[in-house]
């Protein structure tokens, strides 16, 4: 590695005469940065960018821009990171719950979310993930993720003062905002791309423009496709920019060139700058795809590791109260490396998606047994000090099945397109209403809809079958159940909490219509969900769902760093032990099973309270939470 220290030092000591009343989280940023972090940081940033002639100028920027937003780090935050320094598994405690919504859709914007702060104090959130609330692309912009400036706000929903103000409410409620980073791609009018677009080179080599076919043609036969029906292939032509453009997504998300070392300043500032404003959590969106490299599917690269171990060493100088979580949607063999490893400038992110966990329960919902479960759960590691995953049932995207393709392959083989077809509603036994995602219906790319819809809530309530209507509600809770307490940081998607059904609105809407997603993207309806009709399946989710909070709330051994241990009990079940003290079973069969529990002596369920002996009957989709008696 060549050595670039000397002049690229620019955080030495205070001159002085500086006025440390000014100096904001400067003086603990340096200490922090003299622990050793800085020069951690120096060498990765230099290894990764060895070769580049750039990288001195850039590295120079990345530290005067660290210092004067220190200086701006608002006293608040800066008492949080001494705080969360000393207890750095504030996350992972079985008090911690997210909730997932976009500002619009929950409540029309920032002063709207923090009016109905209430309604998610009452749930027990303490993390609220509000999906991209930067100002997007004008037009189709992906839900946001198309981001036209990452340090303005989408004016629909308010300003940034708005958001600052909400960040000052949610931290006071002991409330993380979390945010997304969209790392891989600017929309095509990001002031960058506008540059590029008018031809300054130090711009167009933001992103990854080839003027021929030659570079697409090399790369494309190993890329996979997100979206292949409605965005196929991997590169734009752009006449603007008289270039094939690199667009893993849709055409207007261009990719950026991480292999420039001014594209890592450029959003390393934007990461500091968003910690400023309060937020406390960054979901790093399509964090595997950074990194691009001939002859591979450009995912999983090395240097997007070195990339994200830069990160998080920044963020321990700048904002240790931060987290990182990664958005990989990859095997679940690929994703432990997201996390790094626990020696010191080792780390990479505190939270992981775990997508093969949500998507193998969704396969189990259809097929009536635990399999895939207990295949992806037996496969799952231990994490390193610190970490943990984010479980979740339902999200904005699709529930992708390709993460799963290896543990389907095992003996017996499971039909991945069979359970797209259940949930697309095309299977006699279906009690699902989803549609699927990007398929021309016998693929098994991924599959849409809300948690009440494809667990045949909407389906039984429009049939006005009152017992039909039951077993959804508990199959709600099952998904539920299961990631509240296998482990991990569990988000709520929201509506979820009041079994909301689908949205077909977007059918309807020409700006929508091309995108399926938006059937789970619905309006939360406040005069009903503030008045839920008594007995009605809403009522029934939230006052179950509430209760399986509540319980994990009172498990010390659901914290996150207890281990998960499988527990063989047959195929319908899923069974697992948390730490010494908790043992939970879930039958995913839509029949009774009878359960003869290897440890003997009495049980309490702390959900229901009831006390049962080491053999007992577990009715259909349900799951009970023992504790010994
Ligand atoms: C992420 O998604 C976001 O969650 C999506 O909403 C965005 O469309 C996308 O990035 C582009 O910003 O592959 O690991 O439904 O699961 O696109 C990143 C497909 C991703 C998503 C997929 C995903």
């Amino acid at each position: 590695m060549s050595d670039h220290g000397s002049e690229a030092n620019a955080l030495t000591p205070a001159a002085p005469g500086i006025d440390v009343s000014d100096a904001g989280g400067l003086p603990l940023v340096r200490a922090r940065w003299e622990a050793k972090r800085g020069s951690a940081l120096q060498q990765l940033f230099f290894a990764l960018y060895e070769h580049d002639a750039r990288a001195p100028a850039a590295w120079a920027r990345l530290t005067a821009q660290l210092q004067s937003l220190a200086r701006a780090r608002e006293p608040a935050l800066t008492a949080l990171d001494q705080a969360r320094a000393t207890r750095p598994d504030w996350f992972m405690g079985p008090d911690m719950l997210g909730y997932l919504a976009y500002a619009d859709r929950f409540a029309g914007g920032f002063n709207g979310v923090g009016a109905q702060l209430d309604w998610l104090q009452q749930l027990g959130v303490r993390y609220l993930h509000l999906l991209p609330f930067t100002r997007p692309r004008v037009g189709d912009n992906d839900g946001g993720f198309a981001v036209a400036d990452y340090d303005d706000v989408d004016p629909r929903l308010g300003t940034v003062a708005d958001l600052c103000a909400l960040t000052a409410k949610l931290r006071a409620a002991s409330i993380s905002l979390g945010s997304d980073l969209v790392l891989n791609h600017t929309a095509d009018d990001h002031v960058w791309a506008r540059a590029a677009k008018a031809g300054d080179p130090h711009y167009r080599d933001f992103y990854l423009l080839f003027p021929d076919r030659t570079g697409p043609n090399q790369y494309e036969p190993d890329l996979p496709q997100i979206f292949p029906i409605t965005a196929p292939g991997n590169f734009t032509w752009v006449d603007a920019v008289q270039a094939w453009v690199w667009t893993t997504f849709y055409p207007y998300q261009w990719d950026l060139n991480w292999a420039n070392p001014h594209v890592f300043v450029a959003m390393a500032e934007v990461l500091m700058r968003a910690a400023n404003r309060g937020v406390e959590v960054f979901r790093l969106d399509s964090t595997a795809f950074l990194w691009k490299r001939a002859g591979t599917r450009s995912m999983n690269q090395p240097e997007v590791h070195h990339i994200l171990r830069a990160l998080r060493l920044l963020m321990e100088v700048f904002a240790p109260g931060v987290l990182l979580k990664a958005e990989a949607i990859v095997p679940m063999r690929e994703l432990p490396p997201y996390f790094g490893d626990a020696e010191i400038g080792r780390r990479e992110c505190h939270l992981a998606y775990h997508s093969s966990l949500m998507a193998a329960a969704w396969v189990s919902l259809s097929r009536g047994d635990a399999l895939m479960l207990q295949r992806v759960l037996a496969d799952t590691p231990a994490l390193p000090a610190d970490c943990s995953w984010l479980t979740y049932v339902r999200c904005h995207d699709d529930i992708g099945w390709s993460v799963l393709r290896r543990e389907a392959d095992l003996e017996p083989a499971i039909d991945l397109a069979q359970v797209s077809a259940f949930y697309a509603g095309r299977h006699p036994e279906s009690f699902a209403e989803g549609e699927a995602f990007q398929t021309d219906g016998a693929g098994v790319h991924g599959s849409n809809g809300m948690t009440a819809a494809l667990s045949g809530v909407t389906a039984a309530e429009r049939a006005g079958d009152a017992r039909a209507l039951a077993v959804a509600c508990d199959r709600v809770l099952l998904m539920y159940g299961l990631m509240l307490s296998v482990g991990g940081l569990p988000m709520l998607y929201m509506g979820d909490e009041i079994g909301l059904g689908n949205d077909v609105s977007y059918q309807e809407d020409p700006e929508r219509q091309h995108e399926g997603r938006w059937l789970h993207r619905p309006l939360m309806p406040w005069a009903y969900a503030r008045a839920l009709p008594e007995g009605s399946a809403a009522a029934q989710i939230r006052a179950g769902l509430t209760a399986l909070i509540r319980a994990r709330q009172h498990l010390p051994a659901l914290h996150a760093s207890f281990p998960c241990q499988l527990l063989d009990l047959g195929a319908s079940v899923l069974a697992y032990t948390r730490g010494t003290d908790v043992l939970v079973v879930l039958n995913f069969a839509p029949t009774p099973v009878e359960i003869h529990l290897p440890m003997k002596g009495a049980w309490r369920d702390v959900i229901t309270n009831r006390l049962l002996q080491h053999r007992f009957e577990l009715p259909a989709w349900s799951q009970y939470w023992l504790v010994r008696a």
